[in-house]
């Protein structure tokens, strides 16, 4: 096995091709049900079976030709484990005793099986029928003072059917309250390209990407995080479009991959180069890095008109003076310094850019986590529109999504900032006045608990507890509550970092056959590119006991609202019914059932995609921000007198966000642990640290708070020179719960000042 060298990430062969099919059959093995994942595998996004759970990337495969990806044999293998936390689980273990354990034991030791409640006196869950579980949450949402003191979280893995009933119910409760987990995700795109361009998602198809002459691949991880979109480069760069990758460290996915797809590739242990061009940006670097491309094509402009589209900026963009003087006031200075890139490497990245006609820029977390993560975005935009790479065929904009249907989950409503227009519809359509008030964020959702304010939780999947900043704090903000409730498949830390009282809900999972009164039900989900399709399970539920989501939000909202105004349990009974309704409320949902029940599913016209802008002055705007005016490593010197780091909290490539699978990060060379930091040459050597040694590592704030993590194994890594790297969750204690992006309340997840002790 490839171990870590001297500063190097070592995995020397390509990503992808056997060591995946190798990972992948561990873990189908390991899953102590391999049958029952096989068989539910070889359904994985295809007609007719369920959209894979493992992320949000679009589905090119023929009919009938499985895409593999060890992503989602994974998260299949997961659901499929034939363990079960049941009730002699929780007889054997008090909450105490599971408050010790790590989130893998946690998440590893099965399915959840039936309802279980903790009433606060007790040191153990207990059984409860669901009805006794459902009148508890009834009762405890209408004793609040206010509907705002109830908190709706959801994670992105929630159907469209579920979504829209859960928000339906919050929203008749009173209520906009709905955290979600793309608070903390990709909320700087949807909020950074609504600005910019009206929609708030993805203006490219899956056809695109098998048009570009060349895509930018910014802050994002597809080996590990989204490992079919590496078969879509393979092939774009097999017919020779260039690929351009930037990223803080140098990922094995993003430069050579074998496909698992390919029988040659496999058999001859070869693999694709895929980026031919590779940057290393400071963390938090991309905007002054795209600044200095703007810059180049200006200066190139000068001498060759043909740089810059103007007749697109002309007839379709606003403010394109406004931010070529922001552009040209910006100092050559200032964008070296803060992209830590020589003006070298940006005229060349300039240049790849001005000889390609068709260009996509896609991105991910290394872009929207950080403080200036919306002006980035919007940066990203700018610079597409300066050569009218937007609305043509093979160019645009692709935030590329996590979780497989948080797209999904806003465009049904999941939002607490919802549009008016919705709420005017959804007035309309049930004939009572939905809340205008905006809801809170996750962020401020810690905060409102903290401050006593929210008091009952309700989370739709996920694990708010763990996936959240400011461990400390959220786990006091989640104490005070009187009331938390976690609808999910597995046992995780919001189990046990507990409110007051707390009910576990156990529902149905992605794979498995979803049976209502009116026979089996499919649901559906929408991908990063606008793509809706149906999902339909393929194995026998975990326990007879479990309910599908959709049901027990129905009952859920029984118990609160009554059905005086929507009848919960007729619609669902029967899906059907649920995206009959959405089709009433929302006018791109038309012929919602006939269109999902042909194929693989129909497409969400994107506007901004046929060139039609939704902003106020039906234009698509420029953005003429600012560089930001200190990085935090800068204005962190001001508060320490020790050296100061800038830390990205990051994936390995054995978890899903908080569920932990296994302790290896192969790409990365890291194996059987997880508390490690990857570190320069340069910066080892200043504090004299050895590979191998435990460090403490600290946050640097103002707030006169504590933070800390201890025993990380330093590994010596190729990493800009004043970057760490760590994964998350172990860091959450280190983000402060103040440091979100401007404009948008995303924690800083990427970009954390820290300093480093010796233990
Ligand atoms: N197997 C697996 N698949 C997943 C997930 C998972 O946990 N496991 N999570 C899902 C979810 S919810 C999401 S949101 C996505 C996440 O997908 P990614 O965004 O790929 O996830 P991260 O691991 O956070 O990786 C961030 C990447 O950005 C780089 N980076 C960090 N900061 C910067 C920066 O300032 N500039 C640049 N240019 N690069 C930077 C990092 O080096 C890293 O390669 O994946 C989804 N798919
Ligand atoms: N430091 C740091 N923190 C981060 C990030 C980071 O990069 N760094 N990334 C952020 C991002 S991008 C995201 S999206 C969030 C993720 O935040 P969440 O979405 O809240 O967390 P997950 O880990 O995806 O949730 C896992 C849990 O979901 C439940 N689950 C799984 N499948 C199902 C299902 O089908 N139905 C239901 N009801 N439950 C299910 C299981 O019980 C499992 O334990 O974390 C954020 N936190
Ligand atoms: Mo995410």
């Amino acid at each position: 096995m490839p171990k870590p060298s001297k500063n190097n990430p070592t995995y020397s062969t390509p990503a992808g091709g056997w060591g995946a099919l190798r990972s992948s059959a561990k873990h189908l093995i390991r899953s102590e049900n391999a049958i029952k994942s096989v068989k539910a595998l070889l359904k994985a996004n295809q007609p007719g079976g369920f959209d894979c759970p493992g992320c949000a990337w679009g589905d090119s495969a023929k009919a009938g030709k499985i895409e593999f990806c060890e992503n989602g044999v994974k998260a299949i293998a997961w659901e499929a484990t034939s363990k079960r936390v049941d009730k002699s689980f929780f007889k054997a273990f008090s909450l105490t005793q599971l408050q010790q354990w790590d989130d893998h034991s946690l998440e590893k030791s099965g399915r959840l099986t039936e309802p279980m409640f903790y009433n606060g006196e007790s040191d153990h869950y207990q059984t409860v029928s669901w009805e006794e579980a459902f009148s508890i949450i009834g009762d405890s949402l209408k004793k609040l003072s206010s509907p705002n003191e109830a908190l709706f979280y959801t994670s992105g893995r929630a159907s469209n059917e579920v979504a829209y009933l859960y928000q339906l119910f919050g929203r008749i409760f009173g209520t906009n309250n709905f955290p979600d987990c793309s608070n903390m995700c990709h909320e700087a795109s949807g909020i950074g390209m609504t600005k910019s361009l009206g929609t708030g998602k993805g203006t490219v198809t899956m056809g695109d990407f098998s048009k570009a002459d060349a895509i930018f691949v910014f802050g994002q991880n597809p080996g590990t995080n989204h490992p079919r979109m590496l078969g879509t480069l393979r092939k774009a760069s097999l017919r020779g479009a260039k690929i351009v990758s930037i990223n803080n460290l140098k990922e094995r996915g993003l430069q050579k991959f074998s496909d698992p797809q390919s029988p040659k590739e496999m058999i001859f242990f070869t693999g694709t180069k895929i980026s031919q061009h590779y940057f290393t940006p400071r963390l938090g670097g991309d905007m002054a890095l795209l600044r200095g491309i703007a810059k180049c094509l200006f200066e190139q402009y000068e001498h060759d008109k043909s740089v810059l589209d103007t007749a697109f900026i002309n007839e379709h963009c606003h403010d394109f003076e406004a931010y070529q003087q922001s552009v040209l006031s910006t100092s050559w200075d200032k964008i070296l310094d803060q992209s830590n890139l020589s003006k070298e490497e940006i005229t060349q990245i300039a240049n790849i850019y001005t000889s390609s006609n068709k260009v996509i820029f896609t991105w991910a977390m290394g872009i929207t986590q950080h403080q200036h993560s919306v002006a980035t975005v919007r940066e990203l935009v700018n610079v597409l529109m300066l050569r009218g790479n937007i609305g043509k065929v093979g160019t645009g904009a692709c935030p590329v999504r996590g979780h497989s249907n948080v797209q999904g989950n806003r465009t049904v409503g999941i939002n607490e900032k919802p549009p008016l227009a919705f709420l005017d519809a959804l007035d309309e359509r049930y004939n009572f006045t939905a809340p205008r008030e905006y809801g809170l964020n996750t962020v401020d959702s810690i905060h409102s608990m903290l401050a006593g304010k929210a008091k009952v939780f309700i989370g739709l999947g996920g694990n708010f507890a763990a996936a959240t900043p400011d461990t400390k704090r959220t786990y006091n903000a989640l104490r005070q509550c009187d009331l938390t409730v976690q609808i999910s498949t597995k046992l995780n830390r919001s189990h046990v970092v507990t409110g007051k009282r707390a009910l576990i809900l156990p529902c149905l999972g992605r794979t498995e056959i979803d049976r209502q009164t009116s026979g089996e039900q499919c649901i559906t989900v929408e991908d990063s590119m606008s793509m809706v399709h149906s999902s339909a399970g393929q194995n026998e539920p975990a326990s007879r006991k479990l309910r599908s989501e959709t049901s027990i939000v129905a009952e859920m909202a029984m118990a609160t609202v009554g059905s005086s105004i929507v009848d919960w349990r007729k619609l669902s009974s029967d899906y059907t019914l649920i995206r009959q309704e959405i089709s009433n409320v929302l006018p791109d949902f038309s012929h919602y059932n006939t269109k999902v029940a042909s194929g693989r599913g129909f497409y969400l016209q994107n506007p901004a995609g046929l060139r039609q802008w939704r902003t106020p002055m039906k234009k698509a705007i420029f953005s003429d921000a600012k560089l930001p005016k200190q990085l935090i490593h800068e204005s962190a010197k001001e508060l320490t007198n020790e050296s100061v780091l800038t830390l990205q909290t990051l994936r390995s490539h054995d978890q899903y966000n908080t569920s932990i699978y296994g302790m290896d990060d192969r790409y990365r060379g890291v194996f059987g642990e997880r508390k490690v930091l990857f570190i320069n040459t340069i910066d080892m050597k200043k504090q004299s640290l050895k590979n191998g040694e435990l460090v403490k590592i600290k946050t640097i704030s103002n707030d006169n708070v504590e933070r800390s993590v201890s025993n990380f194994k330093i590994v010596e890594y190729s990493i800009p020179e004043g970057c760490v790297a760590a994964y998350y969750p172990e860091t959450n204690p280190l983000v402060p719960l103040e440091s979100t992006a401007n404009d948008c309340g995303t924690p800083t997840y990427k970009s954390i000042a820290v300093s480093i002790e010796k233990m």
